[in-house]
């Protein structure tokens, strides 16, 4: 890892965040309610009750959120559209004002010279859809295309980088499987049709672009590596489950036609036989992956795990962030070589990478946030190894921007660059962020042994 060209410049160096994470007003201007505002909404669904009413506040602050990416140096934002605000309903009527923020944010990033990558679903359903089955219906699929062309035409002259589907598995194992996310389903029989129609929504949108647009379509997933606690069969057995159920469980359909065969095991009677028509359509070619990283698990055989069996073991002399989640950066460098290695050198993104730890602000008003600054150096250090051993990486998106509403837990987890002061809005850039910026302007070197 001696050559700083290793970095090419226009590697993108962004940031990440969702719509329904940060925006806030989410009925303004005409907009429909999502999964989420009514989750959220619900008594004990949130912790303390938080909901995304107000967020950040990015809806009406968006362009003093774009000048601070200016001032960190960015050249890339990831961002999510929200559904509802667009279609109020998920599908017919247009939303112009809806519409025209993000527009207005586009327009905003360009001018700072800010490359926007636009994610079309981050998990904030339109509530009338969910009324109709939500990912449960076949239907989706077509709503799914019909909302994304709308953006194709609005937006792919200005953008050229789009993302279908954020993190599916999420969207099935929390909404549909463990019901701690919206829409809080909790239904084995359930969540292999959402993953399905999911999949199938992913693919008509692809085709939807491959008709209308320009620039290059991608998926995002998020990925850990599973590594078994010992070398027992039963071990060995449960981390290949894990590692079918979260990380093949949805780039197998993708790249190579088929889902993974330890899925009939997990979910039993549960599992359907899907039509092999849909398993060749899902197969679009795609001009990128994005992949989100946050850990990796040790995993041991457990009966009493649903429907896994297999559960973590815990790394007790390992540092883990404030969700326990644990710290290892070099898992970040093999999960990208693995999918390289099973999928393809197709050009791969990470979308999304960061950790939340517990760093108020001091009395002056900083916020030292070491924890996340190393986690971040090594992480960004992983990156640079896996494009030493020949990965296909074009650019790195820290989650997150700013703190946010992070789902279920409210606002109770911090993993921004910038502290947020939810009672005045207030935005502080973290020492993790200066840290960022430096590493920005460095084009990476900063990071190599010899610069330390
Ligand atoms: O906040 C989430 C994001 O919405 C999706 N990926 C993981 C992040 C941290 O949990």
């Amino acid at each position: 890892m001696s050559d700083p060209s290793l970095v090419p410049t226009d590697f993108l160096w962004g940031a990440a965040t969702s719509a329904y994470q940060i925006e806030g007003s989410p009925l303004a201007d005409g907009a429909g309610p999502s999964i989420w505002h009514e989750f959220a909404h619900t008594p004990g669904r949130t912790r303390d009750g938080d909901t995304g009413d107000t967020a950040c506040d990015h809806y009406r602050r968006y362009r003093e959120d774009v000048a601070l990416m200016g001032e960190l140096g960015l050249n890339a934002y990831r961002f999510s559209v929200s559904w509802s605000r667009v279609l109020p309903e998920g599908r017919g009527r247009v939303n112009l004002p809806g519409l025209d923020f993000y527009q207005r944010l586009v327009d905003a990033l360009l001018e700072q010279g800010i490359q926007p990558m636009v994610t079309l679903y981050h998990w904030d359903l339109p509530a009338l859809l969910d009324r109709r089955g939500g990912w449960l219906n076949p239907d989706s699929a077509d709503w799914f295309a019909d909302y994304a062309r709308i953006l194709f035409r609005a937006l792919d002259d200005r953008v050229k980088l789009w993302v279908t589907l954020n993190e599916p598995w999420v969207v099935v194992d929390g909404g549909y499987l463990h019901g701690v996310l919206a829409p809080g389903q909790r239904n084995i029989f359930a969540a292999p049709h959402a993953s399905h129609h999911l999949l199938r929504a992913h693919a008509a949108a692809v085709q939807t672009y491959r008709a209308e647009g320009r620039h290059q379509i991608g998926l995002v997933v998020n990925l850990e590596p599973k590594y078994p606690a010992t070398e027992t069969p039963d071990d060995l057995a449960a981390a290949l489950r894990a590692d079918a159920y979260w990380n093949r469980y949805y780039l197998d359909p993708v790249f190579l036609g088929a889902y993974p065969h330890e899925l009939a095991e997990i979910f039993g009677l549960a599992w359907p036989d899907f039509p092999a028509a849909d398993l060749a359509m899902i197969r679009q070619p795609l001009d990128f992956l994005g992949i989100n990283y946050y850990s990796r698990q040790v995993v041991q055989h457990d009966p009493d795990d649903w429907p896994l069996q297999a559960s973590r073991v815990r790394q007790r002399r390992q540092t883990h962030t404030a969700l326990d989640w644990e710290v290892y950066p070099q898992g970040l460098t093999e999960i990208l070589e693995w999918v390289a290695q099973r999928y393809g050198a197709l050009p791969l993104y990470v979308t999304e990478n960061g950790a939340a730890f517990y760093d108020p602000p001091q009395a002056d008003g900083a916020v030292d946030d070491p924890l996340r600054q190393c986690y971040l150096r090594d992480h960004l250090r992983a990156v640079l190894e896996a494009r030493r051993k020949g990965v296909n990486l074009q650019g790195y998106f820290a989650w997150s921007l700013l703190d946010n509403f992070e789902w279920a837990y409210g606002y109770s987890q911090r993993f921004g660059l910038a502290h947020v002061d939810y009672a005045t809005q207030q935005r502080t850039v973290k020492a993790s962020g200066r840290f960022y910026a430096e590493v920005i302007h460095s084009q990476g070197a900063m990071l190599l042994p010899s610069a330390s």
